[in-house]
């Protein structure tokens, strides 16, 4: 556990599964979201929460999917850009990762760049990131990791003493798809301002292509994302009383062309009754849950939108066959 941050150390030790579970519900204020969500005319409930312990699993699993294009493309892309993205970095940068996960991908940075002094995973995953964190610790001794278990769209605090031009914020894996395009420039132009002058951004971004081939990578023949959307279902049983019965509920994934973005939903399979933290909610047949949404853009459309944000695109790199873009930014403050 080199390089761990002590106090991180004891909280990924000494506390039970159950504990930490019941905290970060309390913390994210999942019921309140729930209550909302399911009360509202059309139905939605936030994709944050897709990512309990269980959920978190599932979606590693979506990643090693043949239809999943995005996370072998992305690594691949990166792997062939990393002595440039490096060369951009420069000495001793300070790499924080927003929804880091099992921190797979920011090892290719890593090992490309010169002496990295820091690292910063931001994860709302509290086991997960620090699982991971600690792993990763140990993998690279001579970098200081400083997980921090924080919902980042909330903002998070950086370790006193880290430049705004040292550091590197890695944004992978096309999270910033799951933000409406208003949502995404707020999230955006919020990290530059807090971050400040000189930071610079690293972030991964979905190509708009096919419809078929988008489909395919949200509704997999495995159907390992259809058991990670029904999964919230299951998270709400367990954390906050509910009553859904999984076996009444369908996953559908569809592309909606005039928006570009691939639209998730559960889709009640009867008229029914669910109960949820002492509450009832009526379901229509055919009435959906809309989970979550991953917007695609053009390279050209992603520039744009961080344009209006207020960061300066210096690079964009995509793959041959055009799936996936990566965009290095900078706050000019
Ligand atoms: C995390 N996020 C970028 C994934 C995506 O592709 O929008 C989440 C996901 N949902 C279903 N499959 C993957």
């Amino acid at each position: 556990m080199d390089g761990l941050y002590p106090e991180h150390q004891e909280r990924t030790s000494s506390r039970g599964a159950a504990t930490a579970r019941a905290r970060q519900t309390q913390e994210s204020g999942f019921l309140e979201d729930v209550f909302a969500g399911l009360s509202a005319p059309r139905k939605s409930l936030p994709c944050k929460y897709f990512y309990d312990r269980e959920g978190s699993a599932l979606f590693d699993a979506i990643c090693a999917l043949d239809e999943y294009y995005p996370t072998r493309t992305e690594t691949a892309l990166l792997r062939s850009r990393a002595a440039e993205i490096a060369a951009l970095a420069g000495r001793s940068a300070a790499l924080i990762e927003l929804g880091s996960g099992s921190s797979v991908k920011v090892r290719l940075l890593l090992d490309a760049f010169d002496r990295p002094a820091l690292y910063i995973p931001v994860d709302i995953s509290r086991e997960h990131l620090m699982i991971s964190a600690a792993r990763l610790a140990g993998d690279y001794p001579a970098v200081t990791v400083v997980p921090v278990a924080a919902d980042y769209v909330q903002g998070f605090a950086l370790p006193a003493g880290v430049a705004a031009e040292r550091a590197v914020v890695f944004f992978p894996g096309s999270t910033i798809g799951n933000f409406r395009p208003g949502e995404a420039i707020g999230f955006l132009r919020g990290l530059g301002t807090r971050l400040g002058r000189g930071v610079r951004l690293l972030v991964g971004v979905d190509l708009r292509k096919d419809k078929a081939v988008l489909e395919a990578a949200y509704d997999d023949a495995r159907g390992i994302t259809a058991a990670f959307n029904l999964n919230l279902l299951a998270r709400i049983n367990r954390e906050l009383d509910g009553t859904f019965d999984l076996a009444r509920f369908a996953h559908r994934a569809l592309y909606n062309e005039l928006r570009g973005r691939i639209e998730m939903h559960l889709v009640s399979l009867a008229d029914q009754t669910v109960r949820v933290g002492g509450r009832a909610f009526r379901f229509h047949r055919g009435e959906t849950i809309h989970t979550e949404n991953s917007y695609k853009y053009s390279v050209g459309g992603f520039r744009r939108l961080a344009a209006r944000a207020g960061w300066q695109a210096e690079r964009s790199w995509t793959d041959p066959k055009g799936l996936f873009s990566l965009h290095w930014m900078v706050w000019p403050g």
